[in-house]
């Protein structure tokens, strides 16, 4: 298992964390998501033998929270 914590500065409310967290959790292979509304990051694990992280890096970007390293 991987994992990283990103920032992702379009977080703005418990709203932002809520889609993140559910879009993100649906990919096939990410274990765990938890988004954070203070500090605008999104801590994600993932298993890499079932996806990469541009995969994921891809869905933020699609759903609008684009994550910066
Ligand atoms: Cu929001």
């Amino acid at each position: 298992m991987t994992t990283k914590t990103v920032n992702i500065p379009k977080i703005n409310c418990g709203h932002c964390t809520g889609t993140i967290e559910r879009e993100v959790s649906e990919l096939e292979g990410v274990n765990s998501v938890t988004a954070n509304k203070d500090n605008k990051t999104a801590t994600i694990d993932w298993d890499e033998t079932t996806i990469k992280w541009e995969q994921i890096s891809e869905l933020l970007e699609e759903i609008g929270f684009p994550s910066v390293d």
